[in-house]
């Protein structure tokens, strides 16, 4: 699949024009960016079946993008990105990695200093050469300094977003295999954590030698560490490992169980195998040298004593305990979301129609999508006025009138993503705030004031009557940025007492909350909405990294209130009193 290649390459494009101050058009690259990496389809597989014509069809890709996607697809190279790099020879992957470096900066300094590699932004920087420089100033040289160690520290490991889809075709390649029997990931992947060091795989197969020769020859590996006859380790151009191993059948539980990991969930389990006089290790759980259990990893766990213990649980944070107790969580399912409440349409900028965005609900078997664009204050991201909400809001009441005629059981629902400013206040007047079904409220500005400051800013945006959910409460980025300073348990505390909802957000480099915030807002009774924040209607997949971390957190459906009936959803949300409208 050449998605991602085009993905990156037009990202790129976008940072060169905005490099160049060229206005408009990065937005268009950037937007054919998103388009092809989230693209399910091979955008190949697209052309050959339909040539330029189909290329045009996916949203976000006009003429003249269609024409590069097909001059790459042909040529394996793009002469209008090759003479960016020539012009302008800077590794901007690796310095706009650099939280504050944006591609104008970056241009900027590769004319005066001639920096071009991170390592000569980090030296330019410690010499003090960028202090003086028009634009920059002391503060924004120590703020890159911090900005690199940072990554420094969050190096070698690799978004679950970025890698889920590389596994699950490597998995799917797998089980093709007619000398596969069965095949799992293991591993970190499959306890879905949010950052992933190594990919492992375990299979079942009566021709294991065969498997191997197929895994070392998979498309995209760059390097063979090692090929046993039941193991092997490859590296993909990614620059990620894969580990496979080939397991007899009696003890692919066993194995299972001991290659998920974590390793300090191992320990515990062992630890309680031991107190039972029993031994457990990566070939079974054994009675002096009698397997009491091996085969499948239920039947470890519970020769153990121990209902099944589900793979997003098992970091040693008390779920054995949990288990052993009876208590474990009856965790949301991968099946249980009712509906997205956190979606942009083409109205704030966003790549698809209110129409097509219901489509693409009802496709995934939704019940509802509540509609969450921009507001005013984000003029980059053409955030909507008072009256183009309620211009929006007619459009939807449209559209689901016409779904109740046609008889279904899906419907928009009204909704935005208001901006924090960075007094708190909310930068849509009430009485139209009322007149949604819900309201989202975010910080898009002023990221760096202080503790205190910020977590007032909070504060006093959940005491809004008209705010029922904050978006990307913490504000990290992984591997880029740091949470905002903010006081957590006071928001948590104040979320509580005021019934605000808050935001798993599924962006696999958001991800706030994390798994631990999950567990202690869900410990306090505070109620969580999983959202894709999706710009374009193929990110509406994301919502499993979400899922995945409100699993980590011991979520269950109680929980989230968009694995609720739309009318208990809308019960559940705040009801501003008359006097308050
Ligand atoms: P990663 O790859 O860093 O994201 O994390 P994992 O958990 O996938 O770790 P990895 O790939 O090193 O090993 C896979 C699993 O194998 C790990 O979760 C538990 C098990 N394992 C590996 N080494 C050890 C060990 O020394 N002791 C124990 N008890 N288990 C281990
Ligand atoms: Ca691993
Ligand atoms: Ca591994």
């Amino acid at each position: 699949m050449k998605n991602q290649e085009l993905a990156r390459i037009f990202g790129e494009i976008a940072e060169y024009l905005e490099m160049e101050g060229v206005r408009f058009k990065p937005y268009a690259y950037q937007k054919a960016a998103l388009t092809l990496a989230a693209l399910q389809e091979d955008v190949g597989e697209v052309y050959r079946r339909s040539g330029l014509k189909g290329l045009r069809a996916i949203p976000g890709v006009g003429e003249s993008i269609a024409s590069k996607i097909e001059e790459y697809l042909t040529s394996g190279k793009i002469a209008y990105y090759e003479e960016f790099k020539r012009k302008l020879p800077i590794d901007l992957d690796a310095i706009i990695r650099v939280e504050g470096m944006g591609p104008k900066k970056a241009k900027v300094l590769y004319e005066k200093l001639g920096v071009t590699t991170l390592e000569e932004l980090e030296e330019a920087a410690r010499s003090h050469k960028i202090a003086p420089l028009f634009g920059f100033g002391d503060k924004t040289e120590e703020n890159i300094l911090e900005a690199i160690e940072f990554l420094k520290r969050s190096t070698g490991r690799f978004l679950l977003g970025e890698i889920l889809p590389i596994a699950q075709g490597v998995l799917a390649k797998l089980e093709a295999l007619p000398e596969v029997t069965t095949v799992s990931t293991a591993g970190s992947l499959r306890r879905m954590k949010e950052t992933i060091g190594d990919v492992d795989f375990l299979a079942i197969s009566a021709e294991p030698a065969k498997v191997m020769d197929f895994f070392v020859s998979l498309p995209g590996v760059v390097k063979v560490w090692g090929k046993g006859g039941t193991k092997a380790s490859v590296r993909l151009q990614q620059g990620l490992d894969m580990d496979l191993r080939v397991i007899p059948a009696q003890s692919y539980g066993a194995a299972l169980q001991y290659f998920t990991g974590s390793k300090e969930h191992n320990i515990a389990l062992r630890k309680i195998a031991l107190d039972q006089g029993l031994k457990l290790s990566e070939y079974g759980l054994f009675k002096g040298s009698e397997a009491v259990a091996a085969t499948s990893e239920e039947e470890v766990y519970h020769a153990l004593g121990l209902p099944y213990i589900p793979p997003e649980l098992r970091e040693d944070r008390g779920e054995i305990a949990a288990a052993r107790a009876g208590r474990l969580p009856a965790l949301i399912g991968y099946q249980d979301i009712r509906g997205d409440l956190h979606v942009h349409s083409d109205w704030d900028g966003g790549a698809n129609s209110l129409a097509e965005i219901a489509a693409a609900g009802q496709r995934l078997g939704y019940e509802y999508i509540g509609i969450a664009d921009h507001t005013k204050f984000l003029k980059i991201e053409r955030g909507l006025d008072e009256e183009a909400l309620l211009a929006r809001n007619l459009e939807i009441d449209r559209l689901n009138r016409s779904f109740e005629k046609a008889g279904l059981s899906f419907r928009l629902l009204k909704g935005c993503e208001a901006n924090i400013m960075a007094d708190g206040a909310i930068d849509i007047v009430d009485e139209v705030l009322a007149q949604l079904d819900f309201v989202i409220a975010g910080i898009h500005s002023h990221f760096k004031m202080n503790r205190e400051q910020m977590t007032a800013r909070l504060v006093t945006a959940m005491q809004n009557p008209h705010v029922d959910i904050i978006s990307h409460p913490t504000g990290r980025i992984i591997k880029r940025r740091d949470e905002y300073a903010i006081d957590l348990e006071t928001i948590l505390t104040v979320a509580r007492d005021t019934g605000t909802v808050l935001e798993i957000n599924s962006y696999p480099e958001r991800l706030d909350l994390n798994d631990l915030n999950i567990r202690r807002a869900k410990e306090m009774g505070i109620r969580m909405v999983i959202s894709t924040d999706a710009h374009q209607i193929d990110q509406l997949n994301l919502m499993i990294y979400g899922l995945g971390q409100a699993r980590r957190g011991w979520a269950e459906k109680a929980d989230i209130i968009n694995a609720w009936s739309v009318t208990d959803l809308l019960q559940s949300l705040k009801k501003p009193a008359a006097g308050q409208l």
